[in-house]
């Protein structure tokens, strides 16, 4: 360890376009269930499999069990940043770090401080109206009864992709323009299990490509460094 992590010392002192591509392993740490894990999301008993109510036609087809879902495991209004989001938004403060691209829907990144978060899968914090588009803050989803609605009667959506929904093209544009300029590309907490996001990867041309991430990945042979560790406390032993 002691090895891995001074390369990824050198790696980040001789970089001036790193981009983070991250996923629910980075907010572990700060008490939010990933997905795929031992004990995550996918692990647990519920009346249908997790991976069926966060897709689009559960939504439409069974709304009151997706928000019962939603607002017990996917709404963690409590949780704060850890040293991963806090030494990535450190990193862009001084320059070196230019964009952070997560599949994450909690928010923790811009709680932390960083300015420039490309959210592939959207936020919990955003919702609709699926009728007459109204905005609606989070405090109004869990604060409802059941399936909450607009004033015009509309079903709010919380605006986040769910299974057999598309990524929002601005947002796949931009990730993919980081991803091309970066000189080093950090990948941390994903399974990189999850597609079109994870296919992103491979607009990287660097030589830089650092994997930190608990569990092997599809990506670990392509990878420059491959950290097996916990993010947090990984990237909380960089001193800047
Ligand atoms: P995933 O498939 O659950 O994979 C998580 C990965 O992170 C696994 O490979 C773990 O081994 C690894 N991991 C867990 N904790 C740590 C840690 N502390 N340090 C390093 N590695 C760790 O999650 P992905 O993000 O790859 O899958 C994409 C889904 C998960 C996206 O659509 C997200 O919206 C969704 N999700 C997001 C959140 C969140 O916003 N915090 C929570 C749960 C699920």
């Amino acid at each position: 360890m002691h090895n891995q992590l001074e390369t990824l010392r050198q790696f980040i002192s001789t970089s001036n376009y790193i981009v983070f591509f991250g996923g629910a392993g980075v907010s572990t740490e700060s008490g939010i269930p990933d997905f795929r894990s031992v004990d995550g999301l996918y692990s647990q008993k519920y009346k249908y499999p997790p991976e069926r109510i966060v897709s689009r036609s559960f939504f439409m087809s069974n709304t009151a069990d997706y928000y019962d879902f939603h607002k017990a495991r996917l709404l963690h209004m409590d949780a704060k940043p850890n040293p991963a989001h806090i030494k990535l938004a450190e990193l862009e403060k001084i320059g070196k770090l230019k964009a952070v691209i997560t599949q994450n829907i909690d928010g923790l990144h811009q709680s932390a401080g960083s300015v420039k978060v490309l959210e592939l899968h959207g936020s919990v914090y955003r919702n609709f109206c699926m009728e007459c588009g109204l905005n609606y803050e989070v405090k109004f989803i869990s604060g409802s009864e059941g399936v909450p609605h607009c004033s015009c009667g509309g079903v709010i959506k919380p605006d986040v992709v769910l299974f057999e929904e598309a990524l929002d093209d601005d947002v796949m544009v931009e990730s993919i323009m980081h991803i091309k300029n970066a000189d080093m590309l950090i990948i941390g907490g994903t399974s990189l299990g999850v597609y079109p996001a994870a296919g992103l990867l491979n607009y990287y041309r660097g030589s830089k490509l650092v994997l930190i991430n608990k569990s092997e990945t599809p990506w670990d042979e392509r990878a420059d460094l491959v950290i097996n560790g916990s993010i947090g406390e990984v990237l909380n032993a960089i001193v800047l």
